[in-house]
């Protein structure tokens, strides 16, 4: 067979993308860049996102930033206290770390793993910090930007020795809330575990003691209330808890 000599434009961006496919979910085995919720036909639209992202934007492109002027309080949106009585199911456990303002909190990381970790807020607080002042954007139409101080969530996930097998990182939340994320979000530098909210500490509405901050994704993608974070060498998108199960696509990339 003649050896194609004449490239297209499409050619590369298909190049392009198994490429970064390959990096990106490499662990999972995945030989192309389907999302990982391919092959559900409610989810094609899911599909078309990721696989335009994947191609045609670097990996690691930046959410844009704001300035302290451009800050304005905003309302907490789902849960805004795990343990209240208005709950299906209250969080006890949750109730007994706000009423000793998070000193026993902690969070675990475990998982595909070398050395899984737990750590307490003052451990967290102790890493270096990242501040950003960035949009969230919810599903339901609004938008509220505010500045968030954390650790970065690759900083911790290179700490514990994330395994070349690893594809997907779960994140387990105090009221039953899940999401999950591949690795380019997960490693993404504007990805933060976050425990600021304009210069104080998160308030409880917005997800104290600790939370997720994916800049690169709608707002529900942000988990509030974390638990622990459960790194994983094939896709979870939560099953019955996913966002899929609530109408919402796993993958809403901005
Ligand atoms: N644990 C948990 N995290 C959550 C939610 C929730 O109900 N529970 N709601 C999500 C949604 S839909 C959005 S838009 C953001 C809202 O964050 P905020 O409450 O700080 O405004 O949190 C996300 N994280
Ligand atoms: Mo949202």
């Amino acid at each position: 067979m003649k050896k194609k000599t004449n490239y297209t434009r499409r050619d590369f961006v298909i190049g392009g993308a198994v490429a970064l496919g390959s990096l990106a979910i490499s662990g999972c085995d995945k030989k192309t860049i389907n999302a990982p919720t391919y092959g559900n036909i409610l989810r094609v639209a899911d599909n078309f996102t990721y696989i335009a992202h994947r191609t045609l934007l670097p990996g690691q492109s930046l959410a844009r930033e704001y300035t302290l002027a451009d800050i304005k309080s905003y309302p907490a949106t789902g849960t805004i206290d795990p343990s209240a009585s208005t709950q299906e199911k209250p969080s006890e456990t949750y109730g007994k770390f706000k009423a000793n303002s998070f000193k026993d909190w902690r969070l675990t990381i475990e998982g595909c793993v070398e050395k899984p970790g737990s750590y307490s807020l003052l451990d967290l607080k102790k890493l270096p910090l990242k501040k950003q002042i960035t949009r969230n954007t919810c599903e339901e139409g609004w938008t509220g930007i505010a500045q968030w101080t954390g650790v970065q969530l690759s900083r911790l996930l290179v700490s514990v020795g994330i395994m070349p097998k690893a594809c997907c990182v779960c994140f387990y939340a105090y009221d039953d809330y899940f999401e999950s994320l591949d690795m380019l979000d997960a490693l993404h530098p504007q990805t933060l575990l976050a425990y600021g909210m304009n210069g104080k500490d998160l308030m409880i509405a917005h997800g104290a003691p600790l939370r997720l901050r994916v800049e690169k994704q709608i707002g529900y993608k942000s988990v509030k209330f974390l638990n622990r974070i459960v790194v994983k060498d094939v896709f979870d998108d939560g099953g019955d808890k996913g966002a899929i199960k609530a109408g919402w696509a796993w993958y809403t990339g901005i």
